[in-house]
């Protein structure tokens, strides 16, 4: 593996790893986030240049998403039977943990050369009362690539005290490598046949699952992303495209859970999480500038795998506590085929 460092900004790093295939990817401590992802000339996720341009436009892409993915409703947990308030970031809500989490930190870091992987570890302490979360967390998000162009994401955590903890990594992929050009033709084969409904534009969880075999949401069949577009599902209608958490059928770690295509060019993701949030970024003509090119509406779309969003109102989806002293791990991996 070839690995190379530069200057990102503020005192962060972008560190490079080239495979024996030819193929690249970046990450930055600022906010443990994967960068670039290059393959033959096409860098296929959302990134900016520097630091700085992530804090003018958006702190989001690509990061490492914490303590708790997704949005908590009015802010508050219940740890133990006692009901928590946590920083309201998306007010009443809290968004991805709250403002200024892990998305903004510089983390510490460590480069690792295995020969035909290296791997890249972040570290970061969060504090105990950090944006209202009960203990001070350790956590460890390792970010490996490998000469197969597997690029894996493990996360370890331990905490002093019970909370709860619920990371994602907030990757966009645009498989055009140009996010000026909407995913609609990109094609998606998801291993879900359940979903979770969101309630109104706050897009907090209404209460309920959903049965989507069948619907336009339906991706067990591989299909093109525009065919869900123009459904006129009622989910895909209220948010303007997809925001929502996807329940796999079979979690299992070695099973292909989704797949994203387009022409000779695929990524499928495997984890061990139970949902994947995909967001098909649904910005209208917000028109952040990537590289140079001014996003389109459904110019990217993620796979955030997580504990669905909205386990304090529907108790199926899982529990995100942490117990004091308890090792959380959990892993995720998007395989590149060409
Ligand atoms: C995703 C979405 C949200 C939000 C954010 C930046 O996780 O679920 O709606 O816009 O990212």
């Amino acid at each position: 593996m070839k690995i190379s460092t530069e200057a990102f900004g503020l005192g962060a790093s972008l560190i490079t790893l080239t495979n024996a295939k030819g193929v690249s990817i970046s990450f930055t401590n600022f906010g443990a986030r994967v960068v670039n992802w290059v393959v033959d000339g096409k860098n296929i996720v959302w990134g900016f240049d520097s630091c700085q341009e992530y804090l003018e436009k958006d702190t989001y892409p690509g990061a490492t998403i914490g303590r708790t993915a997704g949005r908590i409703k009015d802010g508050i947990v219940d740890i133990n039977g006692q009901k928590i308030q946590l920083n309201q970031n998306e007010f009443p809500q809290t968004l991805h943990g709250g403002e200024d989490s892990f998305e903004t930190k510089m983390w510490a870091y460590e480069v690792i050369d295995n020969g035909d992987m290296a791997e890249v570890k972040f570290y970061l302490t969060s504090e105990d009362g950090a944006n209202g979360y009960p203990g001070k967390l350790d956590i460890v998000v390792s970010h490996s690539f490998d000469d197969n162009s597997c690029w894996a994401i493990d996360y370890e955590a331990v905490s002093t005290k019970d909370t709860v903890f619920n990371p994602t990594g907030h990757v966009y992929f645009n498989l055009t490598g140009d996010v000026s050009k909407p995913i609609d033709q990109h094609r998606l084969k998801l291993a879900a046949s359940r979903m979770v409904a969101l309630k109104d534009k706050t897009e907090i969880v209404r209460g309920d699952i959903l049965d989507i075999k069948d619907t336009g949401l339906d991706f067990r069949q591989e299909k093109p992303m525009q065919d869900a577009f123009v459904s006129g599902h009622e989910q895909v209608e209220l948010v303007g495209g997809i925001d929502h958490p996807f329940l796999l059928d079979d979690v299992d770690l070695d099973k292909e859970q989704a797949r994203l295509t387009l022409g000779d060019l695929s990524v499928s993701v495997r984890t061990d999480r139970p949902s994947l949030v995909i967001f098909t970024a649904n910005f209208g003509d917000l028109g952040t500038v990537y590289r140079g090119k001014a996003l389109a509406n459904h110019g990217g779309m993620t796979f955030e795998a997580q504990v669905s969003p909205g386990s304090e109102q529907i108790s199926e989806l899982g529990d995100i506590t942490l117990k004091a002293g308890e090792i959380y791990r959990a892993t995720t991996m998007y395989q590149l085929n060409k």
